[in-house]
């Protein structure tokens, strides 16, 4: 595995974009999810349209209220798609083809977690659905949406964001399978992969595409990534590459220890004491605290004792 760098254009400020045509359309007084409110707003079309596995709340603690009232601020014509049933190909064609990207999040939460609790079993509620309800959304949800927006209209880029592509754009562990799963780029087959907060990128992203550039020319903006393929394969001369293992050095992992110790004298708490013939390990972590007695640990925040402990290696 080997990660890329490459120099990256400085990022401009948000309103010195020249605003889409579209721009003269009045702002939705919310963002269309049918064809109906579309008609509604004299639009024949939308220019993005965001699949969300959240509910759609016009308020900016939901992605598609942020994300999509920022690209609407740039002049561009946004639906939404939310929750959709994903068994249907035709739930994902009710705005109409998009005419410059789809965009694509399983919403504020990655939806294994959205779905399981960590002992795996089923979640009764969903903290992003109408009245709370469960089962919303497939597991796994970013790639079952983008294979889907695919299926429906092949032709147009498709711009995977959200914490749930965010956090596995890279071979990463997934707790959930027990396993050590490739980047998500290659199961969804996304374009273009936005992690992090996507503002500045999306408005980036889109303004270059509805001038004409095509997707896969785009391989400079900050907080993207994509697959080498064919078609920029050209781009690659600009990129520096660097073995994963030099770019972090994985530390000692210690035991876990218990995280309500409120003193900073081991030896003197009962339950670690307790504890000390069946957990070597732990052992050893008190001999090392114990050596490092210059060290002055905070009593009132026990969790700092194991990041001191892991990171004073
Ligand atoms: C508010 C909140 C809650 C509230 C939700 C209330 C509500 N209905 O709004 C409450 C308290 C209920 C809650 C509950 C839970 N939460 Co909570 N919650 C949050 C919090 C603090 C903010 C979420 C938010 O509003 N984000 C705002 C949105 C707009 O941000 P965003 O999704 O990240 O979107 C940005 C980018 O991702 C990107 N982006 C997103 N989509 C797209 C799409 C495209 C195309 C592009 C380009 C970009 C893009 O741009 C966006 C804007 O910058 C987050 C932490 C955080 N700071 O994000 C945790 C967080 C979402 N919660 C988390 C968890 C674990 C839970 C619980 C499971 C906790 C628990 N054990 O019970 C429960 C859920 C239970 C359930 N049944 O659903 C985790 C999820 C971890 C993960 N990997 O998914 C988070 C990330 C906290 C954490 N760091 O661990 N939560």
């Amino acid at each position: 595995m080997s990660t890329a760098y490459t120099m990256q254009t400085a990022p401009k400020a948000l309103f010195d974009y020249d605003k889409f045509w579209a721009s003269c359309f009045e702002p939705a007084p919310f963002l269309p999810m049918s064809r109906a409110e579309m008609d509604l707003l004299g639009w024949d079309s939308c220019d993005f349209i965001l699949v969300c596995g959240d509910a759609y709340i016009d308020h900016p603690s939901f992605v598609s209220g942020i994300i999509g009232r920022v690209l609407e601020a740039q002049g561009f014509r946004v639906g939404i798609i939310a929750q959709p049933d994903w068994t249907d190909v035709e739930a994902f064609r009710v705005l109409g083809k998009p005419n410059i990207a789809w965009g694509v999040t399983a919403g504020n939460m990655d939806s294994m977690i959205n779905r399981y609790t960590a002992d795996r079993k089923i979640r009764s509620d969903d903290a992003y659905s109408p009245d709370n309800v469960p089962n919303k959304r497939p597991d796994r949800a970013a790639t079952v949406y983008c294979q889907r927006v695919r299926e429906a209209f092949p032709d147009v880029p498709v711009l995977l964001g959200g914490i749930e592509g965010s956090l596995r754009r890279i071979a990463h562990y997934d707790y959930w399978s027990d396993k050590v799963r490739r980047s998500i780029l290659m199961d969804s087959k996304a374009d273009l992969l936005m992690y992090g907060n996507g503002e500045r990128s999306i408005i980036e992203v889109m303004h270059r595409l509805a001038k004409g550039e095509k997707i896969h020319e785009i391989t400079d903006v900050r907080g993207t990534a994509f697959i080498i393929n064919k078609h920029n394969r050209a781009s690659k001369s600009q990129f520096v590459e660097i073995a994963s293992n030099d770019v972090d050095t994985i530390g000692r992992v210690d035991a876990i220890i218990n995280p309500y110790v409120m003193t900073e004298d081991l030896e003197g708490c009962d339950i670690e004491k307790n504890k000390k013939s069946s957990f070597s390990q732990y052992q050893n972590f008190q001999k090392e605290a114990v050596a490092r007695k210059s060290c002055s640990y905070n009593r009132q925040k026990p969790l700092n004792i194991a990041y001191h402990h892991v990171n004073s290696q």
